[in-house]
């Protein structure tokens, strides 16, 4: 499976670091709503589903997670512990979020607006889902 990462720039200096994004720019999509996750209890897993429409950047700002992508053929872990890099999540693709430690800060990036009619919570159905293509 094809990851895509983004490295963002780093603009720093002696004061510290800070890291811009724009829409259409560092990032590949116009941003309609940003959302974070944290206090992320131990051993949760979080996801568990897919989106039919959105795309989306996940940013682990502070601490570390890991990401599994499922693209129903294959499986990919991409663990984020960078606050410059950014893990791309296409639509059509299964997510689960875990391993977080307990100062991570999750941010993501989408595309859309929240929208419950976009998920694809059950996996079957995401597979038939994703195989419509194949016939
Ligand atoms: C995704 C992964 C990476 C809202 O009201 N607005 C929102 O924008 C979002 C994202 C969630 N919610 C509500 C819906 C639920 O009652 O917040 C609650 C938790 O959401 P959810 O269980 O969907 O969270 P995760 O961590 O399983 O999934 C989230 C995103 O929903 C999803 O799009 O790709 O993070």
């Amino acid at each position: 499976m094809q990851i895509k990462k983004y490295t963002f720039q780093i603009h720093g200096d002696d004061r510290g670091q800070l890291i811009a994004l724009e829409e259409m720019k560092d990032i590949p999509f116009e941003i309609k709503r940003v959302y974070y996750m944290y206090d992320t209890v131990d051993g949760v897993r979080r996801g568990f589903h897919a989106h039919k429409c959105l795309e989306q950047i996940l940013i682990c700002i502070h601490g570390s997670c890991k990401i599994l992508l499922d693209n129903g053929k294959e499986k990919e872990i991409v663990p984020l512990d960078k606050p410059y890099e950014g893990l791309y999540v296409s639509n059509d693709m299964w997510r689960e979020m875990y391993d977080f430690s307990p100062d991570a800060v999750l941010m993501v990036l989408a595309s859309e607006f929240y929208d419950e009619s976009d998920y694809i919570r059950d996996y079957d159905e995401f597979l038939k889902y994703v195989s419509r293509n194949d016939k």
